[in-house]
């Protein structure tokens, strides 16, 4: 967590309070610990999710900065355990100095409900940052799944192998709600990377390493993306039968809507 959160800082993607990770722990990581841990607060998760009960998170703190999480891991991260009811999250180690859990935590508590209803998913974390180039395509692209999917593919070779299912699209709407989470969730399911209009990204993974590295993988396509437009658009670019020659050899399926699109477009100008 320290690690992924100092490297989410140096990105430049999670100023001041920006961003949260939620890592689903193994009841073995915790076990050592418990017996010295004791029900220090609890936060309602605002939809009960009994189908985590029992489950232990650590998660970034609300309010709190990546950049301080590897000088202070103690005040800035907690561990915490889904009530046996599923209505609260218990908060057992951490934000030593008061302190609530991430404001995201609809979004992601909801989003591992939903991975864990797929059979045989083993997704465990949950990452969210503004990640910078992302957020600008928000801007100009035709904010669909499909088109933004086929951009970013179609901004490096490696991205249809590291995100056949694509990145799909949630059109502005406030954050830390409820509803957002919802949206989040069901997306979520379906592709590795929920695109937040003019907000940021959530990534999921096995791995802190793996939601790292597919973050990284579509900011790097946006960042190049952004240049090509900036330098006045794209003279030429990965055809469609390049994308299905490298799904061919990667064996990789990827999303029909995008890999069907002719070319991706940008937004009318306002
Ligand atoms: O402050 O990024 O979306 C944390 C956030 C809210
Ligand atoms: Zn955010």
């Amino acid at each position: 967590m320290i690690k992924t959160t100092a490297d989410l800082w140096q990105k430049g993607w999670n100023e001041r309070n920006g961003g949260n990770i939620t890592l689903r722990l193994f009841p073995e990581d915790v076990a050592p610990y418990l017996p010295g841990w004791s029900v220090r607060s609890r936060v309602p998760l605002g939809t009960a999710l009994p189908e985590l009960a029992g489950q232990y998170f650590l998660v970034t703190g609300s309010g709190k900065y990546f950049r301080n999480i590897a000088i202070d891991p103690e005040a800035n991260i907690a561990v915490c355990r889904v009530s046996d009811s599923g209505d609260d999250i218990e908060i057992l180690w951490g934000l030593r100095d008061g302190g609530v859990p991430t404001s995201e935590l609809p979004a992601h508590m909801q989003s591992h409900h939903a991975l864990q209803s797929i059979p045989g998913n083993a997704d465990r974390v949950v990452v969210h940052c503004h990640a910078t180039n992302l957020i600008a395509l928000s801007y100009v692209l035709d904010f669909n799944t499909a088109n933004v999917t086929r951009a970013l593919w179609e901004g490096s070779t490696e991205c249809l192998v590291v995100f056949p299912d694509g990145v799909a699209t949630l059109p502005w709407m406030v954050p830390g709600t409820a509803e957002i989470g919802t949206e989040t969730a069901t997306m979520i399911a379906k592709h590795p990377l929920v695109l937040w209009q003019y907000h940021g990204v959530f990534g999921r993974g096995q791995s802190l390493d793996e939601a790292f590295g597919l973050i990284d993988t579509a900011e790097k396509s946006a960042e190049i993306l952004v240049k090509v437009i900036s330098m006045g658009g794209l003279r030429q670019s990965l055809t469609t039968d390049q994308l299905i020659a490298l799904a061919r050899r990667f064996d990789v399926c990827p999303l029909p809507s995008a890999l069907n699109l002719q070319r991706w477009t940008l937004a009318p100008s306002a």
